[in-house]
């Protein structure tokens, strides 16, 4: 059989060749204009990044290769990786040796755990994280080679040891940061015989009796995967990758992107919010209570988290896989109904305030009240489950980078001066 390895080698080499012929004939031609708003605001919308995993389209959402995420919420993450990175979902057998590869892989060297327990007692499990991906930096297979000398034609094949080093051990390194932040006595050591997701969710030590927290986990990791390549998190991480930085550098820059409150730390927010507004009207709120807490939210100058997002222009079809979960496996917890009314509220409260350009939810909207129904209650860990998923993401985007040679990423930056200048003519 042929392994992901060889399958990924030889498609990186056609995509090369191929895009070496579209520059050399068609690498001047013009696909794009830039207005002088969106200099200031973000580079939103500039097309200015290759991204070959997934893509974003404003009125459908996420696809990965493709395909749309509505349809892959059964699929294991395992299964997502390899159609990040091939284009294809693998055969049981493709998919069992990308399983025990990475189990194989699912150790974390010791001294991890030495970093994290130095660490002030407070820490956010972000930063925990984010500092545990750092310190094994040491472990790269890329910077190895490397220094040795590695022929650029090798570079990709040395990132793909490296994301698979990395994603392998990422799940224990995150159930790792949870039982030490939160007290939750000795590690738990991952299983080899369990799929990515079930493992995670052991390590974690919840309660599972019913095995749904289990799904729960590998939908939330397969939903949180990729989004395109221009989001702070991938953006930050293409960025650094580019320099030549190995995947521990890159991927730690990624996440640490990740833990903005307006990125994915709002799926954090967003819980504490529909908590506040439980608390304020004494349990499930009306919607009638959510549109005036909403308003106060806005006028007070503060956003509704789970809410709103710089390129979607409809309801997330993550949140409504989420939702669907939510509605058959917990439909009267008190948590999960407020997030369900907030659904049917908010979005007419965001509607009349015309410069909130998306009032529909985001993926961010109701993960964590079904995190919280599962007795994960610590919100401040949420954002290490999507880095965790996220990471598939930026590993696969940085391996297909390497494989085509992409080179330094280096825009032009200009001053308003500049830009008043240039408008005027
Ligand atoms: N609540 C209140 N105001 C909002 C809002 C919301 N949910 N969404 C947008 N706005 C405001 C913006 O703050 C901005 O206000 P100012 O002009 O006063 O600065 C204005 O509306 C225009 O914003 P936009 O063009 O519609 O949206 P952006 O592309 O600038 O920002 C996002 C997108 C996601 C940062 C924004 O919608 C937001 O802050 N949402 C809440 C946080 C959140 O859920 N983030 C998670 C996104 C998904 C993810 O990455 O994980």
């Amino acid at each position: 059989m042929e392994t992901l390895k060889e399958k990924l080698g030889k498609l990186l080499k056609e995509q090369q060749q191929e895009l070496k012929a579209f520059l050399q004939e068609h690498g001047e031609k013009k696909v794009a204009e830039i207005q002088a708003a969106q200099i200031f605001t973000g580079a939103r919308g500039i097309k200015a990044l290759l991204c070959n995993t997934s893509s974003v389209n404003p009125d459908e959402g996420l696809s990965v290769q493709g395909r749309p995420i509505g349809d892959l919420a059964d699929r294991l993450p395992e299964e997502i990786l390899y159609l990040l990175l091939t284009g294809e979902l693998p055969d049981a057998e493709a998919l069992q040796e990308l399983r025990e590869d990475l189990a194989h892989r699912a150790k974390a060297p010791d001294y991890v755990w030495d970093v994290l327990d130095a660490m002030p007692k407070d820490s956010h499990p972000m930063c925990m994280f984010n500092t545990a991906i750092l310190c094994q930096q040491r472990e790269s297979v890329f910077s190895k080679r490397y220094e040795e000398g590695m022929p650029k034609d090798e570079y990709w094949d040395a990132t793909y040891e490296d994301m698979l080093n990395l994603l392998g051990r990422l799940p224990t390194l995150g159930a790792g940061v949870y039982r030490r932040r939160f007290q939750k006595g000795p590690l738990i050591n991952p299983d080899p015989k369990l799929d990515w997701g079930a493992n995670y969710a052991r390590m974690l030590g919840i309660d599972d009796p019913t095995g749904e927290f289990r799904k729960l986990s590998r939908l939330y990791l397969v939903l949180h995967c990729d989004h395109g390549a221009g989001n702070v998190s991938a953006c930050s991480a293409v960025t650094v990758n580019s320099a030549l930085a190995d995947l521990y550098y890159s991927l730690s820059a990624g996440l640490n992107g990740l833990a903005g409150p307006l990125h994915g730390l709002a799926n954090q927010e967003c819980l504490i919010w529909i908590e506040e507004t439980m608390k304020r009207f004494g349990g499930v709120p009306t919607k009638e209570q959510i549109t005036k807490y909403a308003t106060e939210t806005i006028e007070a100058k503060r956003v509704v988290p789970g809410y709103g997002h710089a390129v979607l222009r409809v309801t997330d079809p993550r949140f409504t896989a989420f939702l669907k979960f939510g509605k058959k496996h917990c439909p009267e917890d008190p948590v999960f109904k407020t997030v369900s009314l907030v659904y049917e509220a908010v979005p007419e409260v965001l509607k009349k305030y015309p410069k909130i350009k998306n009032p529909w939810p985001n993926v961010d909207a109701g993960s964590g009240s079904l995190l919280n129904y599962y007795g994960l209650t610590e919100k401040s860990y949420y954002t290490v489950l999507f880095s965790i998923s996220r990471a598939l993401g930026i590993c696969a985007q940085a391996v297909l980078a390497r494989g085509i040679g992409q080179p330094i990423i280096r825009p032009n930056s200009v001053s308003t001066k500049w830009l008043m200048q240039a408008v005027k003519g």
